[in-house]
Protein backbone atom coordinates (compact mmCIF):
# COMPACT_ATOMS: atom_id res chain seq x y z
CA UNK A 1 0.00 0.00 0.00
CA UNK A 2 0.79 3.45 -0.42
CA UNK A 3 1.33 6.23 1.76
CA UNK A 4 1.02 10.08 0.62
CA UNK A 5 1.53 12.72 3.37
CA UNK A 6 -0.31 15.82 1.69
CA UNK A 7 -1.77 19.41 2.07
CA UNK A 8 -4.51 17.87 3.82
CA UNK A 9 -3.39 15.34 5.77
CA UNK A 10 -2.18 11.65 5.45
CA UNK A 11 -3.91 8.97 3.01
CA UNK A 12 -2.95 5.54 2.36
CA UNK A 13 -3.70 4.46 -1.33
CA UNK A 14 -5.19 0.50 -1.66
CA UNK A 15 -7.12 -0.70 -4.82
CA UNK A 16 -7.05 2.35 -6.50
CA UNK A 17 -8.82 4.33 -3.74
CA UNK A 18 -7.90 6.59 -0.98
CA UNK A 19 -8.42 6.36 2.40
CA UNK A 20 -7.90 9.28 5.15
CA UNK A 21 -5.08 8.16 7.89
CA UNK A 22 -6.46 9.71 11.13
CA UNK A 23 -2.73 10.46 12.61
CA UNK A 24 -1.78 13.02 10.81
CA UNK A 25 1.87 14.20 12.18
CA UNK A 26 3.97 12.08 9.99
CA UNK A 27 6.81 11.86 12.52
CA UNK A 28 4.11 9.79 14.63
CA UNK A 29 2.94 7.39 11.78
CA UNK A 30 6.94 6.59 11.16
CA UNK A 31 7.13 5.51 14.82
CA UNK A 32 3.86 3.25 14.72
CA UNK A 33 4.83 0.05 16.29
CA UNK A 34 3.47 -1.71 13.50
CA UNK A 35 3.04 0.85 10.38
CA UNK A 36 1.61 -1.52 7.97
CA UNK A 37 -0.70 -3.08 10.17
CA UNK A 38 -2.01 0.74 11.17
CA UNK A 39 -2.92 1.21 7.37
CA UNK A 40 -4.61 -1.88 7.32
CA UNK A 41 -7.04 -1.15 9.67
CA UNK A 42 -7.09 2.74 8.36
CA UNK A 43 -9.02 0.59 4.91
CA UNK A 44 -9.90 -1.49 6.45
CA UNK A 45 -12.36 0.74 8.77
CA UNK A 46 -12.76 3.76 6.45
CA UNK A 47 -14.32 5.07 3.80
CA UNK A 48 -12.42 6.17 0.42
CA UNK A 49 -11.98 9.50 0.39
CA UNK A 50 -12.71 11.64 -2.73
CA UNK A 51 -11.12 14.96 -1.49
CA UNK A 52 -7.53 13.28 -2.33
CA UNK A 53 -7.24 15.00 -6.05
CA UNK A 54 -7.30 17.91 -4.83
CA UNK A 55 -4.65 17.93 -2.18
CA UNK A 56 -1.25 18.64 -2.99
CA UNK A 57 1.36 15.99 -2.53
CA UNK A 58 4.20 16.71 -0.14
CA UNK A 59 7.58 15.12 0.17
CA UNK A 60 6.76 12.76 2.27
CA UNK A 61 9.45 13.58 5.26
CA UNK A 62 9.15 15.16 8.62
CA UNK A 63 12.19 15.24 10.97
CA UNK A 64 13.61 12.17 9.57
CA UNK A 65 17.47 12.34 8.37
CA UNK A 66 18.28 11.94 5.03
CA UNK A 67 21.75 9.75 4.79
CA UNK A 68 22.60 8.14 1.45
CA UNK A 69 24.96 5.32 0.35
CA UNK A 70 27.49 5.47 -2.25
CA UNK A 71 29.13 3.80 -5.08
CA UNK A 72 27.13 0.80 -4.65
CA UNK A 73 26.65 -0.02 -8.16
CA UNK A 74 29.84 -0.70 -11.01
CA UNK A 75 28.67 2.29 -12.96
CA UNK A 76 29.06 4.45 -9.88
CA UNK A 77 32.56 3.59 -9.34
CA UNK A 78 33.70 3.65 -13.01
CA UNK A 79 31.88 6.98 -13.29
CA UNK A 80 33.81 8.09 -10.53
CA UNK A 81 37.20 7.06 -10.63
CA UNK A 82 36.57 8.64 -14.23
CA UNK A 83 35.98 12.12 -12.94
CA UNK A 84 38.42 11.94 -9.67
CA UNK A 85 41.41 10.53 -11.78
CA UNK A 86 43.62 13.71 -12.23
CA UNK A 87 42.47 14.80 -8.02
CA UNK A 88 44.23 11.09 -7.60
CA UNK A 89 40.92 10.30 -6.07
CA UNK A 90 40.01 7.42 -8.23
CA UNK A 91 41.75 4.43 -6.33
CA UNK A 92 38.95 5.39 -3.44
CA UNK A 93 35.70 4.80 -4.88
CA UNK A 94 37.15 1.37 -6.35
CA UNK A 95 38.51 0.37 -2.76
CA UNK A 96 35.12 1.42 -1.42
CA UNK A 97 33.17 -0.73 -3.84
CA UNK A 98 34.74 -3.80 -2.99
CA UNK A 99 35.38 -2.69 1.10
CA UNK A 100 33.12 -4.66 3.50
CA UNK A 101 32.19 -1.25 5.13
CA UNK A 102 30.11 0.93 2.66
CA UNK A 103 29.87 4.62 1.72
CA UNK A 104 27.33 6.14 3.55
CA UNK A 105 26.80 10.00 4.08
CA UNK A 106 24.81 12.55 5.32
CA UNK A 107 22.01 14.15 2.29
CA UNK A 108 19.57 16.13 3.47
CA UNK A 109 17.22 17.79 6.20
CA UNK A 110 13.57 18.01 5.15
CA UNK A 111 14.18 21.81 4.32
CA UNK A 112 16.66 20.59 1.89
CA UNK A 113 14.08 18.03 -0.03
CA UNK A 114 11.52 18.82 -2.96
CA UNK A 115 8.63 17.02 -3.26
CA UNK A 116 6.71 15.89 -6.29
CA UNK A 117 6.43 18.69 -8.93
CA UNK A 118 9.08 20.74 -6.64
CA UNK A 119 12.18 22.22 -7.82
CA UNK A 120 16.09 19.95 -7.68
CA UNK A 121 18.80 22.77 -7.57
CA UNK A 122 21.56 22.91 -9.23
CA UNK A 123 24.50 24.75 -6.68
CA UNK A 124 25.49 28.61 -8.28
CA UNK A 125 28.95 27.79 -8.16
CA UNK A 126 28.81 24.03 -10.43
CA UNK A 127 29.51 23.40 -13.67
CA UNK A 128 28.83 19.87 -14.47
CA UNK A 129 25.44 18.43 -12.30
CA UNK A 130 23.67 15.20 -12.74
CA UNK A 131 20.58 13.66 -11.09
CA UNK A 132 20.75 10.70 -9.52
CA UNK A 133 17.90 7.91 -9.05
CA UNK A 134 17.74 6.03 -6.31
CA UNK A 135 15.54 3.30 -4.76
CA UNK A 136 15.64 4.81 -1.12
CA UNK A 137 14.32 3.27 2.29
CA UNK A 138 12.17 4.58 5.12
CA UNK A 139 13.61 3.08 8.20
CA UNK A 140 11.91 3.82 11.66
CA UNK A 141 13.76 4.81 14.77
CA UNK A 142 14.11 1.06 15.58
CA UNK A 143 16.23 0.49 12.53
CA UNK A 144 13.29 -1.31 10.63
CA UNK A 145 12.94 -1.24 6.96
CA UNK A 146 9.33 0.15 7.25
CA UNK A 147 8.82 1.40 3.53
CA UNK A 148 10.48 2.45 0.18
CA UNK A 149 10.24 5.64 -2.19
CA UNK A 150 11.89 6.99 -5.01
CA UNK A 151 14.86 9.63 -4.50
CA UNK A 152 16.72 11.63 -7.05
CA UNK A 153 20.64 12.73 -5.44
CA UNK A 154 21.57 15.75 -6.80
CA UNK A 155 25.20 16.09 -7.12
CA UNK A 156 27.97 18.27 -8.58
CA UNK A 157 30.56 16.29 -10.29
CA UNK A 158 32.72 19.33 -10.86
CA UNK A 159 32.96 19.70 -7.28
CA UNK A 160 33.30 15.43 -6.02
CA UNK A 161 35.77 15.19 -8.82
CA UNK A 162 38.24 17.89 -8.05
CA UNK A 163 38.33 16.81 -4.57
CA UNK A 164 36.74 13.89 -2.87
CA UNK A 165 36.78 16.04 0.75
CA UNK A 166 34.47 18.43 -1.39
CA UNK A 167 31.63 15.66 -1.07
CA UNK A 168 29.45 17.38 1.44
CA UNK A 169 29.48 20.27 -1.14
CA UNK A 170 29.02 18.62 -3.91
CA UNK A 171 25.89 16.58 -2.14
CA UNK A 172 25.01 18.59 0.44
CA UNK A 173 22.90 22.04 -0.27
CA UNK A 174 19.37 23.65 -0.67
CA UNK A 175 16.93 21.75 -3.23
CA UNK A 176 19.79 18.81 -3.60
CA UNK A 177 17.67 16.20 -2.59
CA UNK A 178 14.01 15.07 -4.10
CA UNK A 179 11.79 12.34 -2.53
CA UNK A 180 8.26 10.87 -3.36
CA UNK A 181 5.67 10.45 -4.53
CA UNK A 182 5.00 8.03 -1.77
CA UNK A 183 6.20 5.51 0.47
CA UNK A 184 5.51 1.95 -0.35
CA UNK A 185 5.13 0.32 2.66
CA UNK A 186 5.40 -3.26 2.68
CA UNK A 187 7.45 -6.08 4.58
CA UNK A 188 9.26 -6.54 1.32
CA UNK A 189 11.28 -5.01 -0.75
CA UNK A 190 10.54 -4.39 -4.74
CA UNK A 191 11.98 -7.36 -6.29
CA UNK A 192 15.49 -7.42 -7.76
CA UNK A 193 14.23 -7.35 -11.44
CA UNK A 194 12.70 -4.21 -10.67
CA UNK A 195 14.02 -1.32 -12.71
CA UNK A 196 14.92 2.27 -11.93
CA UNK A 197 13.92 4.38 -15.04
CA UNK A 198 15.41 8.34 -15.75
CA UNK A 199 14.19 10.44 -18.08
CA UNK A 200 15.37 14.40 -18.94
CA UNK A 201 13.78 16.14 -21.01
CA UNK A 202 14.82 19.58 -22.39
CA UNK A 203 12.14 22.16 -23.85
CA UNK A 204 10.08 19.31 -23.95
CA UNK A 205 12.55 17.10 -25.80
CA UNK A 206 13.58 14.04 -24.47
CA UNK A 207 17.40 15.17 -23.59
CA UNK A 208 18.91 11.33 -21.89
CA UNK A 209 17.22 8.21 -20.51
CA UNK A 210 18.10 5.03 -19.02
CA UNK A 211 17.38 2.28 -16.24
CA UNK A 212 18.74 -0.23 -14.44
CA UNK A 213 17.24 -3.23 -12.00
CA UNK A 214 17.58 -3.69 -8.72
CA UNK A 215 19.43 -6.75 -9.22
CA UNK A 216 22.42 -5.03 -10.16
CA UNK A 217 22.83 -3.34 -6.19
CA UNK A 218 25.97 -4.91 -4.94
CA UNK A 219 24.68 -4.70 -1.13
CA UNK A 220 22.48 -6.23 1.16
CA UNK A 221 19.73 -3.21 2.03
CA UNK A 222 19.74 -4.88 5.67
CA UNK A 223 23.84 -4.49 5.97
CA UNK A 224 23.03 -0.50 4.71
CA UNK A 225 20.58 -0.45 7.39
CA UNK A 226 22.66 -2.13 9.70
CA UNK A 227 25.68 0.21 9.24
CA UNK A 228 24.21 3.41 9.34
CA UNK A 229 22.03 2.41 12.70
CA UNK A 230 25.81 1.52 14.01
CA UNK A 231 26.47 3.70 17.36
CA UNK A 232 23.93 6.14 15.73
CA UNK A 233 20.56 7.04 16.82
CA UNK A 234 17.49 8.08 15.14
CA UNK A 235 14.85 9.63 17.30
CA UNK A 236 11.98 9.98 14.28
CA UNK A 237 13.65 7.55 12.16
CA UNK A 238 15.89 8.16 8.60
CA UNK A 239 15.67 7.79 5.02
CA UNK A 240 18.98 5.88 3.03
CA UNK A 241 19.41 7.02 -0.56
CA UNK A 242 21.07 3.51 -1.50
CA UNK A 243 23.19 4.63 -4.31
CA UNK A 244 22.81 5.26 -7.81
CA UNK A 245 23.16 2.88 -11.04
CA UNK A 246 22.90 5.40 -13.90
CA UNK A 247 25.39 7.94 -14.81
CA UNK A 248 24.36 9.93 -17.63
CA UNK A 249 27.70 10.26 -20.38
CA UNK A 250 30.58 12.65 -19.51
CA UNK A 251 29.12 15.15 -21.90
CA UNK A 252 26.18 15.71 -19.91
CA UNK A 253 24.95 17.89 -17.90
CA UNK A 254 22.18 19.75 -16.23
CA UNK A 255 20.68 23.27 -16.42
CA UNK A 256 17.70 25.40 -15.24
CA UNK A 257 14.88 24.36 -16.83
CA UNK A 258 15.11 20.76 -17.26
CA UNK A 259 12.77 18.17 -16.21
CA UNK A 260 13.15 14.91 -14.63
CA UNK A 261 11.51 11.78 -14.08
CA UNK A 262 12.29 8.85 -12.51
CA UNK A 263 10.11 5.71 -12.13
CA UNK A 264 10.40 3.13 -9.88
CA UNK A 265 7.09 0.68 -10.80
CA UNK A 266 5.43 -0.43 -7.56
CA UNK A 267 6.29 2.98 -6.22
CA UNK A 268 5.86 5.57 -9.09
CA UNK A 269 7.00 8.63 -10.93
CA UNK A 270 8.92 11.52 -9.03
CA UNK A 271 8.88 14.38 -11.13
CA UNK A 272 10.75 17.58 -10.58
CA UNK A 273 11.98 20.74 -12.40
CA UNK A 274 15.65 22.27 -12.51
CA UNK A 275 16.69 25.55 -10.95
CA UNK A 276 20.35 26.93 -10.51
CA UNK A 277 20.49 29.79 -8.31
CA UNK A 278 17.44 31.37 -6.50
O1 LIG B 1 31.13 8.67 -3.58
C1 LIG B 1 30.39 9.54 -3.80
C2 LIG B 1 28.93 9.50 -3.87
C3 LIG B 1 28.39 8.26 -4.54
C4 LIG B 1 26.94 8.29 -4.78
O2 LIG B 1 26.22 9.21 -4.43
C5 LIG B 1 26.33 7.15 -5.47
O3 LIG B 1 27.02 6.21 -5.85
O4 LIG B 1 25.11 7.18 -5.66
MG1 LIG C 1 24.07 8.92 -5.04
Amino acid sequence: MKLYRTTNGAYVEHGGSYYSVAENLWDALVMQDDLHLYLQSAIANGEAATEFPSAQILAPIGNQEVWAAGVTYYRSRSARMEESKSAGGGDFYDRVYSAERPELFFKATASRVAGPGGYVRIRSDARWSVPEPELTLLINHRGQIIGYTVGNDMSSRDIEGENPLYLPQAKVYDGSCALGPCVLISPEPPPPSTPIRIEISRGGVAEFSAAITLAELKRELSSLVEYLFRDNTFPFGAFLMTGTGIVPPDSFTLASGDRIRITIDPIGTLENDVVQGN
